[in-house]
């Protein structure tokens, strides 16, 4: 079972400039077969298929923990596509300009996905960069173990090679913000599938690194998470099981040389930001102060405040709708950050 948080892994920026055309090109970190959806869908059955685990404990826990996190890493690539497209369709939606009016999608046509504004309201989609959508031929399960962490490898670095080509295609802060986190959180993964491939078979696959030659040190949205120690840390997404990560993750980074460590919890994350409606696409079209209304009526006969409880952040600082509501408490037994 998963448990979730109303949170994003990291901070990404504001909208500004939008950019659907970029948009389009970071949804093959979506939907691409290197993409998120493949590292999470290829570690979710790789566990639930995992026979004999009891026997093999560390390297299930393993590859069942960082399917975990790669949800959180797909509902960050949709935050930076969401927030791309926020603004690509005129926001005064269909009461504004005459030309607005008679056609406010044309402003779109030709740039980007068309269904990010004809199937979708302005937001992500699960498909890759052309369109195309995810498929579960990306998937791959054998049942061997060794094999399954030879392909999980693989993936690895090849998600970081198409995460490096997306960061050097779209210039968009948010797209680069987003890579520069992806990079850093994809090379610890990679380097958890060499290291227990080491663990087990004795092959020195240090001797494969770096693969691809990213110098993530020298990137400036990379930089922040190194210097926090976020390349070196494995988190374990649990507050009780996976319990055996640090049988496998262990020894040196091959790139550093420091030591790897396991982090109790999932990192502390942030408040997704609440972006605002694009009425262009109807999104939401329901009148949204007739919901508003609606939910604060089926709260207080609820016994709930009346007041919305998530939290949200605007502007980069977080806010809380309720006075009343308190922080998300948390069973991290003792995650450093
Ligand atoms: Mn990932």
């Amino acid at each position: 079972m998963i448990l979730r948080y109303d949170s994003i892994a990291t901070e990404l920026p504001p909208p500004s400039d939008p950019d659907p055309a970029g948009a389009a090109a970071v949804q093959e970190l979506m939907g691409g077969r290197f993409g998120e959806m493949s590292t999470f869908m290829n570690y979710t059955f790789q566990s639930f298929n995992f026979r004999g685990r009891q026997g093999a404990r560390p390297f299930y826990d393993l590859v069942a923990n960082i399917a975990a996190e790669e949800f959180g890493h797909i509902e960050l690539v949709a935050t930076a596509i969401n927030t791309m497209l926020t603004g690509s369709t005129p926001t005064n939606g269909r009461a504004g300009t005459s030309v607005a009016l008679k056609s406010p999608l044309a402003g779109v046509k030709g740039i980007g996905n068309p269904q990010h504004f004809i199937a979708g309201g302005q937001g992500a989609l699960p498909q890759d960069s052309t369109g195309k959508p995810w498929t579960g031929l990306n998937v791959f399960s054998s049942g061997d173990l060794v094999e399954d962490l030879t392909h999980n490898f693989f993936l690895e670095t090849g998600a970081r090679n198409n995460k490096l080509k997306v960061y050097e295609m779209v210039e968009h802060p948010v797209a680069r913000a987003l890579t520069g986190y992806l990079l850093v959180r994809g090379g610890v993964h990679q380097v958890a599938y060499a290291r227990a491939l080491e663990n087990l078979t004795g092959a020195d696959l240090t001797k494969l690194f770096p693969s691809p030659r990213i110098p993530t040190d020298k990137i400036p949205e990379c930089k922040p998470h190194i210097k926090r120690g976020d390349h070196l840390r494995l988190y374990r997404f649990s507050p009780s099981d996976y319990l055996e990560l640090a049988a496998v993750f262990n020894g040196p980074h091959p790139e550093t040389g420091e030591e790897l460590t396991v982090v109790d919890g999932a990192p502390e994350g942030v408040p997704p930001r609440d972006l605002p409606p694009q009425p262009a696409v109807f999104a939401p079209d329901y009148a949204p102060a007739e919901i508003a209304e609606i939910a604060a009526r089926l709260r207080e006969q609820a016994g709930l405040s009346k007041e919305a409880t998530g939290v949200v952040a605007e502007n980069g600082k977080k806010r809380t709708k309720a006075a009343t509501s308190k922080p998300r408490s948390r069973a991290r037994a003792s995650a450093k950050r």
